[in-house]
């Protein structure tokens, strides 16, 4: 990369605190999918760029996008504005975002199609990304991390394949019953692929990256280690040869028991957890292995009052004394009031001094 790295917070930053795994209070907290539909502000935005990738590839744009949900609710680190399909874009496959319908993607399930595909391509599309990445962490005070992402390889590949979101991912499922060596390719390539595209975010600036394996659930145990577990740990194992202190947060939606495995076996430094895991496992199972992240229910942030404002209360109970990244269990939904989130943050910050 030929940008220069930003400053870094060295210091005072609560995410990389409790990261370090020291345990904070009031925990640091950031929201899945904190930039997004449910602001006004991005809304004027979105419209003004026209479509979802023109947004994304827009370093102006994007990095104000990222920027709208740090200044509106003061939290504590800015994810970078992007998408995990923007590598199979870089890639060369066809992908585009219908308004109302999620992505479509021009499927790969021949080896044709994935002979299509190159790293090579992907390095102008990277550095468009990575230069709201350097912008954004100008623009950040130092006690504000920035998160970097991209998604895990399976869950990038059940897109890739299906060439859309599906409910259960049987479409990559049974193909890599079928054809096991053209999906162990494919992963192959986005193993590669990932571990360039976060250390040329890592290198533009980003302080922490964290993994989105949003399908981790969809697989039973053995095909787990296989897709999941194996490809992320030479990722991460890649980051930390090449950027060793750099914190990786893996979120593997659905791993329940497995989750232990998945940290012991992939070396990841935190885990995001999904609302389905209980408490009880967070903190007795998952915290004294790795920092936990997690896990308010997408749907009371939703909801808002005092329904939210108790569940709250449990999870700051229940991992008191753990090192803590107060988060939620899954994305914001788009119909999400903001002022709940201004709420949530207050409380947050309010009960815990
Ligand atoms: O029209 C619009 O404005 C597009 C809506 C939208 C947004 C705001 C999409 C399409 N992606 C995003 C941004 C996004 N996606 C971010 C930005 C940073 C932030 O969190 O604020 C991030 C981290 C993602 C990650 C992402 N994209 C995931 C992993 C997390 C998760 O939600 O499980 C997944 C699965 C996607 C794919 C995707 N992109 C967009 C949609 C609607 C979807 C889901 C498609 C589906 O499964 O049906």
């Amino acid at each position: 990369m030929s940008q220069t790295p930003a400053s870094r917070p060295q210091s005072g930053s609560p995410l990389l605190a409790a990261l370090g795994g020291r345990p904070i209070s009031p925990p640091p907290i950031w929201l899945m999918r904190q930039a997004g539909r449910y602001l006004p502000e991005y809304r004027d935005l979105r419209a003004k760029a026209g479509s979802f990738l023109k947004l994304c590839y827009d370093p102006d744009l994007a990095s104000e996008v990222t920027l709208q949900p740090v200044r509106r609710f003061d939290f504590d680190a800015a994810i970078l504005f992007a998408d995990i399909l923007i590598v199979p874009h870089a890639l060369g496959q066809d992908v585009g975002f219908a308004e109302g319908e999620g992505p479509r993607l021009d499927a790969v399930t021949t080896r044709r199609a994935l002979d299509r595909l190159s790293l090579t391509a992907t390095e102008e599309k990277f550095a468009t990304i990575c230069e709201t990445v350097t912008r954004v962490r100008r623009e950040l005070s130092p006690e504000k991390a920035l998160i970097g992402f991209c998604g895990a390889p399976w869950t990038v590949a059940t897109y890739m394949i299906a060439g859309r979101g599906t409910p259960d991912q049987a479409p990559a499922r049974s193909l890599a019953y079928h054809e096991p060596e053209l999906v162990a390719d494919l992963i192959d390539l986005l193993v590669e692929t990932s571990i360039r595209y976060l250390s040329n975010q890592i290198e533009a600036g980003a302080d922490v990256v964290q993994l989105f394996d949003s399908w981790a659930g969809s697989l039973p145990d053995d095909q787990f280690a296989k897709w999941v577990i194996e490809p992320t740990a030479r990722i991460v194992h890649q980051l930390q040869v090449k950027h060793p202190g750099v914190p990786v947060i893996g979120f593997p939606r659905g791993a329940g028991p497995l989750s232990v495995r998945y940290i012991e076996q992939t070396g990841i430094d935190a885990i995001g957890c999904d609302t389905s895991l209980p408490l009880d496992t967070m903190r007795d199972d998952l915290a004294p292995r790795a920092v936990v992240q997690g896990n308010l229910d997408p749907l009371l942030l939703l909801a808002g009052g005092e329904a939210m404002l108790r569940r709250v209360d449990q999870i700051l109970t229940h991992l008191d004394g753990t090192a803590h990244i107060f988060n939620l269990g899954h994305g914001i939904v788009p119909q999400t009031p903001p002022e709940h989130v201004a709420q949530l943050v207050d409380h947050i910050r309010l009960t815990q001094r």
